[in-house]
């Protein structure tokens, strides 16, 4: 593939995840792997952790793969990537293969990602296997049913976070998943949505272009767990960039910087929306939208200091 982004050369590049698969309509995730397998030159491993993504794409006996993958379990995609990466190493030392560089590429969902398989992805990082782990962030594990997650936000309405007198939906905020892949000091970690796939592209063109452990967290929206019709999922992608709940951002070398419309924002904060733009579409937090706006506020306050300390981090600011 040529430098630059041409959509109609992407359109007619081998399609590595086959149409056919059994996602719901409007789930993002099958359009984050077309787009990221859609940047990457092949030979590839894929490497799936458990939750929607692999079930929906390997129903027995059927496959949507159109590249080798392997499923291992829920807590270990990143050590059975690391396993993949060493195996191939041994391999070319051996003469037995080529000296040809293979793409090890994870997905893994967020509970697989920030919870379950967490202790994994810690130790590829910290072993510095070079792969590239690619989070799709539905927020919930939707797989199983719709439980919260580490990487649930605050105020969202789980079936193991419902909201009540007691709990407002979620009690506890998003963990911030990439900027502890950051001080693991891994060699590339970026954000990404589908909906700015100018900006996903380049982000994985670039932590392929570095050798290390890279780590992609894309935000994935799901029509059945965050409660919203499914042609609204590249839609809300844009609502969570623009009110800054999901900044785009990359950190390589040492260095931090905004991309793509986050860039814009930080530079024009007029741009920047009110979360509840982002909020009161999702049923998730319809119970946020009629109650007091205490949750609204809570969340806003939050995106706000997040942002804030990302503006610090990357050192932009508006003239
Ligand atoms: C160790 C272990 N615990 C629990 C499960 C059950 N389980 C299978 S998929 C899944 C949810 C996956 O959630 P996530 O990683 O967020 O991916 P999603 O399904 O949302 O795409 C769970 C809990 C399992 N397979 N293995």
């Amino acid at each position: 593939m040529s430098s630059s982004i041409n959509i109609k050369e992407l359109a007619r590049s081998k399609l590595k995840l086959l149409p056919g698969h059994r996602h719901c309509p409007g789930c993002a995730a099958p359009i984050i792997v077309k787009l990221v397998l859609a940047t990457i030159d092949e030979p590839v491993v894929v490497v799936n952790a458990t939750g929607c993504l692999q079930v929906a794409t390997t129903i027995f006996p059927y496959t949507s793969w159109n590249v080798p993958w392997i499923h291992n379990a829920f807590e270990n995609a990143a050590a059975t990537a690391s396993g993949v990466e060493a195996a191939f190493k041994a391999l070319r030392k051996r003469g037995v293969v080529g000296d040809v560089g293979v793409n090890v590429i994870v997905f893994g969902g967020d509970g697989g990602t920030y919870d379950i398989g967490f202790q994994s992805l810690s130790g590829m990082v910290e072993r510095g296997h070079n792969i590239l782990y690619v989070l799709y962030d539905n927020e919930a594990y939707m797989n199983t049913g719709i439980q919260r997650s580490g990487g649930t936000p605050y105020g969202a309405l789980t079936t193991t976070s419902p909201y009540g007198t007691v709990i407002p939906g979620k009690p506890q905020h998003k963990k911030p998943i990439a900027d502890i892949m950051v001080a693991h000091r891994a060699a590339y970690v970026a954000t990404a949505t589908p909906a700015h796939w100018v900006d996903l592209i380049n982000k994985v063109r670039r932590a392929l272009s570095t050798i290390g452990p890279k780590f992609l967290h894309v935000l994935s929206p799901c029509p059945r767990g965050w409660r919203f019709d499914e042609s609204m999922s590249i839609e809300i992608c844009r609502l969570a960039v623009d009110t800054c709940y999901f900044p785009l951002w990359e950190y390589g070398g040492g260095v931090w910087r905004l991309t793509s419309r986050s860039l814009e924002i930080a530079r024009n904060p007029a741009l920047k929306k009110p979360v509840e733009e982002f909020v009161k579409v999702q049923e998730r937090f319809r119970h946020a939208v009629s109650d007091d706006q205490r949750i609204i506020k809570e969340l806003q306050a939050y995106v706000d200091a997040m942002w804030e300390d990302l503006l610090n981090r990357c050192a932009v600011r508006h003239s």
